[in-house]
Parts: C-alpha cells; sequence; structure tokens
C-alpha cells in the first residue's frame, strides 16, 4: 500500500524528535518534496529512533579501550581445549554415533536450517545476490541449488535410516533489501530446487540509516536516507520480527544450523554437527578451520575474559594475529578461523528478544553516496565520508559460558571455500571454490574404489548432492574408470 502523507501534528512529533536529537537536517528538503516524496522520506524516518542510532553510532565510532566499559585490557586466550573437538583428531566411532544422533534429530523434524543472504557481495563484483552466483561448474548450479539440494539429500538419508517418509528440514533464508527481490525471484523460477516451497521462508533483516564522519544521518536524496542492512547479526532480531522464530516453536524444532552463503562446501544441516552439538547440549556451537596465514579475512575463535568470543579480521591487533604458539613454533597462536557456520539450540534462541538489542554495533568506513545539503543533488565521494553500521552474528556468543559453547575443527578441503573475491584473484573467488567442490568429488568418487584417469591432474569430478551428501553411497563406482573432469549426477 502506498505510504500516506503524515498529519501536520505526526510531521511536527517526528520533526521535534529527530531535531532534538540533532538530526533535523534529514528534513532539509521535506517541504519542497511531493505529496508521495514526503509519505516515503516520513514513513522511512518514522522507522527510526534518531537518540538510538546516536547512541549506537557513539559507542561503536567509541576508541576500543572504552568500548569495554573502562575494564582492563581484555585477557585474549586461543579456546580451552575442553571447548574444542576435532574432526580430525576425534575417534570414527565418536563421528559415527555424531552422525546416526543428527539423522535421528533430522527425522524426527527437529532440526531447521538458516541461511544468511543479505551480504551484497561487493568484492565479488556481481549484482545479483551471491547465492545465485553460477561458479563455472559442469552443471552450473548455483550456490542456493547446491546448497537446496544438500538439504534434499539429508532428508532422504534420515527418512531412510528411521524407515519413514517426509522428514523435513525448514530452510529460513534472510536476504537484505537489495537481495529479497532477485533471491526470491531465482527461487520461484527455479521452482525451490526442488524443496517443498511451504518449507522455504525468505525473509528481509534491518536496515540502520548511514552516518557521517561527524555522526550525522546522511541523506541518499532529497526525499530518502541513505540506509544499509544491520549485518548478519541482524538475523536475531529479523527471526523474532519475521515471526519465524514462531513457525520453528510451532514445527517443534530444537536444534538449528545457521550458516554464510558462499561457501561452497557447506555441510548444510550438517548430521555430525548436530549430533555433536546437541549430545553436548550446548547453546551454541561453532565449526572452525586452521587459519591459512596470519592476514587471512577470518575471524578468530578466541577465549575472551573466560568467555568464548570472536576477534574479526577487521580488527584484530596485526601482532596477535601473527602471535606464535609457544608450544609449536612456526603454528600461530590464534587459528581457531570463524566460517560463519553456527548451531544454536531452540531454547537459547528463544531468548532473542531479551538480548537482541543489546549487540554491540560494528563501523565499517565505506565512500556512502548522499545527498548535499545545499543543492539536493546526490554526490558520490572518492573516499570513505561515512560510517555503515553493522552487528556481527557471533557477538552473541560472550553471553555464553564455557560450558554452553562448543567448538568442531574440521577440515579446510573438505568443508569451508569461501567466495569472497571476482574471477582471476586467485583465492577465495569462482575458480577455487569450482576446483575444490570438484577436487572433493574426485577424492569421494576414488575413496569408493573408482580409478579416476585425467590429463590434466587437477581436473575434478562434480557429485551432485543428490547423489551423494559427504561422499557416502558411491559403493557402484568401485572398480570403475573414470575420465575428468566430469559430472555424476543421479540417474
Ligand atoms: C565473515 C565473518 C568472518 C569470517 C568470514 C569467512 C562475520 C561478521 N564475519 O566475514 O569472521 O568468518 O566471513 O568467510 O560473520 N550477511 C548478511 N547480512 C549482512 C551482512 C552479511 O546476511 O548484513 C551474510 C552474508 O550474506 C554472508 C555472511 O553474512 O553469508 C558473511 O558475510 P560477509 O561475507 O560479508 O562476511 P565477511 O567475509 O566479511
Amino acid at each position: 500500500m502506498a505510504p500516506q502523507e503524515p498529519t501536520p501534528q505526526q510531521l511536527s512529533e517526528l520533526k521535534q524528535k529527530y531535531t532534538l536529537a540533532g538530526q533535523g537536517q534529514v528534513f532539509t528538503f521535506y517541504d519542497s518534496l511531493s505529496s508521495e516524496d514526503k509519505a516515503s522520506l516520513y514513513q522511512q524516518l518514522a522507522l527510526f529512533d534518531p537518540t538510538y542510532i546516536n547512541t549506537i553510532a557513539a559507542k561503536a565510532l567509541a576508541p576500543p579501550e572504552t568500548k569495554d566499559d573502562g575494564a582492563a585490557k581484555p585477557s585474549l586466550e586461543p579456546l580451552p581445549d575442553s571447548a574444542r573437538a576435532s574432526i580430525m583428531d576425534s575417534k570414527p566411532e565418536d563421528i559415527d554415533r555424531w552422525y546416526s544422533e543428527g539423522l535421528d534429530l533430522i527425522a524426527a523434524n527437529k532440526v531447521g536450517v538458516v541461511l544468511m543472504a543479505g551480504g551484497q557481495g561487493t568484492r565479488l563484483g556481481s549484482s545479483a545476490p551471491k547465492g545465485c552466483f553460477d561458479i563455472g561448474l559442469p552443471s552450473a548450479k548455483s550456490l542456493f541449488q547446491i546448497q537446496a539440494e544438500r538439504i534434499r539429500k539429508v532428508e532422504e538419508l534420515a527418512a531412510k535410516k528411521a524407515g519413514i517418509s517426509g522428514v523435513t528440514v525448514p530452510w529460513y533464508v534472510m536476504t537484505s533489501g537489495p537481495t529479497r527481490g532477485p533471491t526470491e525471484q531465482f527461487f520461484k523460477e527455479h521452482n525451490y530446487f526442488g524443496l517443498k516451497p511451504e518449507n522455504v521462508f525468505i525473509f528481509e533483516q534491518g536496515v540502520l540509516p548511514c552516518i557521517s564522519n561527524d555522526g550525522k544521518i546522511l541523506l541518499e536524496s532529497k526525499s530518502k536516507v541513505a540506509v544499509a542492512p544491520d549485518g548478519n547479526g541482524g538475523i536475531y532480531n529479523a527471526l523474532v520480527e519475521s515471526k519465524l522464530l514462531d513457525d520453528m516453536k510451532t514445527r517443534g524444532i530444537e536444534h538449528i544450523h545457521a550458516y554464510c552463503v558462499d561457501n561452497c562446501l557447506v555441510k548444510v544441516a550438517d548430521p555430525v554437527f548436530i549430533g555433536f552439538s546437541a549430545s553436548l547440549n550446548v547453546d551454541i556451537a561453532t565449526k572452525v578451520v586452521r587459519k591459512r596465514n596470519a592476514t587471512e579475512s577470518v575471524g578468530l575463535i578466541v577465549c575472551k575474559n573466560g568467555r568464548p568470543d570472536v576477534v574479526e579480521y577487521s580488527e584484530i591487533d596485526p601482532a596477535i594475529a601473527a602471535e606464535e604458539d609457544p608450544k609449536q613454533p612456526g603454528v600461530l597462536r590464534f587459528r581457531a578461523a570463524n566460517i560463519v557456520n553456527h548451531y544454536y539450540s531452540f531454547r537459547f534462541l528463544e531468548t532473542i528478544p531479551q538480548w537482541a538489542k543489546t549487540l554491540p554495533h560494528h563501523v565499517a568506513r565505506k565512500k556512502i553516496p548522499y545527498a548535499d545539503l545545499e543543492s539536493g543533488e546526490t554526490v558520490k565521494p572518492t573516499k570513505p565520508n561515512g560510517i555503515k553500521l553493522e552487528q556481527f552474528v557471533f557477538d552473541v556468543f560472550p553471553m555464553l559460558s564455557m560450558s554452553k559453547f562448543a567448538c568442531m575443527e574440521v577440515r579446510r578441503e573438505d568443508e569451508f571455500s569461501p567466495l569472497k573475491n571476482a574471477r582471476g584473484t586467485g583465492e577465495d573467488d569462482p575458480d577455487t571454490s569450482k576446483y575444490d567442490i570438484m577436487a572433493q568429488g574426485r577424492r569421494w568418487v576414488q575413496a569408493a574404489g573408482a580409478t579416476v584417469v585425467s590429463e590434466d591432474p587437477k581436473a575434478g569430478i562434480e557429485v551432485s548432492p543428490l547423489l551423494s551428501y559427504g561422499g557416502e553411497g558411491l559403493e557402484k563406482f568401485a572398480g570403475q574408470t573414470i575420465t575428468a573432469p566430469a559430472l555424476i549426477n543421479v540417474d
């Protein structure tokens, strides 16, 4: 429904609120606007509380030492071994037990999946949402399709083990303003990749105004506030606002897997991870991989003041990032790399309304197109002229004691290959994503007893997720010779 122009009373109340908060400049052009533009600017401004915006901007811009309310420099330690399991050195019978327990929970329809897909993929240089991206596989499948088919396969594996049908893993896909429309369109065009539409929810995270370097809310044009998605930490508020937390409760969901859209190797609703986390009865668990090098752009899972926490790559002291493990020279002391791959108990997510507003905001200094307050013309700055405020999904970790938190180290080659950069970058780009998926498929069929021949030793094999979730079910290839590159689809 088109927004309605405010009454004089409503307008003066809102103007007063913004003026008292020192943000009256957002009304600079109001009187010169058309009725339609007055209505849309009023509706947008009524969404925000300028005093709250001032508070979170001041906190985000405050120098680090005052951020911890004057507490002494926080003690940073790697996670204690007690809070960490590693797939690499876990006993096979433990991994099998977690896998079995995870499938049982999925079969009982107690597992849901949350996908964070609101990022704008600026570094990738694609205008479409990252999940739509075609990394160049023989099948030309997008990241969304690969992830959807992994959900279908894990539902099938769970149903088969339990000897039942109708196993459902609901998929809650968080988008942002710029990615919502194209994402919905893409899912519809692809018939939800074979999933039932009633089990796939596409919802939108919140936005926050962009702020100038001197703390003023920026207008993008005469009739529009410059806004940006509120960070992947916006997931919590968005699950409540969208009523999808209620949907989880109605369905009896008890275990949630939340993950990052751009990781082409992600094991969606990984039974091992679900079973591991559920058996430890933790509220949050996170998967990590070994950090590639001191400067890799990943957050670090740490123990800070005795609590689990993550230090983001954009905020870590380079000296700490480069510190070596005193017991293992040459090995980084802080090497548990965050890969945006988290488990939550539903009982923990139910407490979101008590704390979602208290999560801190982080500053991203950006070049933000803004309306010059004299001319009203939109200016495209050549250097950062303001900040975007975003919440980080992992900022909830310190709310937990170590006993309610767990960390599982997994193999990078099997579980983490993020699509961050444009083709040709050589790292974390479409070609490395394609290579990693096809190299994994090659390892799987070789492990099943096939012989792989290829002119190019780097040639791989794409195995459809509908045929194998994690390398299982490929016995029929034993003794066969397969020429790579190849695509093995379900018959
Ligand atoms: C993220 C992690 C970083 C490391 C790295 C690994 C956070 C805050 N940082 O950094 O620690 O794990 O990934 O690849 O998690 N997203 C939204 N809404 C937003 C912003 C982001 O849904 O407003 C999603 C985005 O679609 C993606 C995920 O969050 O699925 C991570 O976002 P990113 O790729 O921008 O994060 P990055 O690489 O800076």
